[in-house]
């Protein structure tokens, strides 16, 4: 990928993102100090910030699709996905209490994730490759939290930021993609006892492995591909729903169980 920014510049604004990530403050979006940063700049700091992480210790487990349904583009005034990494920091197990402490302005999303069987390559990555390669799908929780001021971004900048990415849990029911309509799952999600949102796995771009298929892409855009045994969330489904300590959130997915949560 070819970059405006300098070597120096994107390990200047990976250290910027990376500090407000640890310590849960917020900052403003990179673009204010460089409105000419391109998708590309975004995914340099990216990349540069993933390469931090597994430095530190953290294992690369898989990727997310990220703003792949029009409730979560226009809720947050993008027009295209994005990527992100996932790495075994960020799982967290079911019913167990996640802290909001450590995060700026939490949110939550239903998704659905595809565990893979064997090693899938752009350029030209299918949906029929997608879902030839995967070994089951499962329900999933994102946990996000843009680090910008009012959780107010442009693409550069989140695409700078993982996506978004925080935390995530996974559970309910794992099906194989034969035995499903992976286009067709109904998904309910109910904060305190009530439904908050509502929405079909069609809503991620048409099919869920669409998504998957989107993440391949721009993996081989970056020279790299997705091996076999990844983990990967294809995108919100509804819009986000901001959580708070004292907070309960069930998904409840047709045909692939439930999945909740609770924060303190
Ligand atoms: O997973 C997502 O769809 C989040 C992508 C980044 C945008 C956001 O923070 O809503
Ligand atoms: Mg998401």
């Amino acid at each position: 990928m070819k970059t405006s920014l300098t070597q120096e510049q994107i390990i200047r604004f990976c250290e910027r993102v990376e500090g407000a990530q640890r310590r849960a403050n917020d900052i403003a979006k990179l673009t204010n100090e460089y409105p000419e940063m391109t998708i590309e700049d975004g995914y340099a700091v990216q990349n540069a910030l993933r390469a931090r992480f597994i430095e530190q210790g953290e294992k690369l487990i898989g990727w997310k699709a990220g703003l792949t349904s029009k409730a979560k583009m226009v809720q947050m005034g993008v027009d295209k996905p994005s990527i992100g990494f996932l790495t075994d920091a960020m799982s967290r197990p079911e019913n167990t209490a996640i802290s909001t402490h450590d995060m700026v302005h939490p949110r939550v999303e239903c998704e659905v994730a595809f565990v893979t069987k064997a090693d899938l390559s752009g350029p030209a990555c299918t949906r029929a490759d997608v879902l030839a390669a995967t070994d089951f799908v499962m329900p999933a929780v994102e946990v996000i939290d843009s680090r910008y001021e009012n959780f107010k971004f442009d693409l550069p900048s989140v695409i700078a930021d993982n996506s978004s990415s925080a935390r995530f849990v996974a559970g309910g029911r794992p099906r194989y993609v034969d035995d499903i309509e992976v286009d067709g799952i109904g998904v309910a999600m109910e904060l305190n006892g009530e439904i908050v949102e509502m929405g079909s796995s069609a809503a991620v771009m048409g099919h869920p492995a669409d998504a998957v298929a989107m993440v391949v892409n721009i993996l081989h855009d970056m020279g790299e591909t997705l091996p076999a045994g990844s983990f990967v969330m294809s995108g919100g489904i509804t819009a986000a729903v901001a959580v708070k300590p004292g907070d309960n959130v069930i998904a409840r997915y047709q045909d692939l169980g439930s999945v909740s949560l609770r924060f303190e």
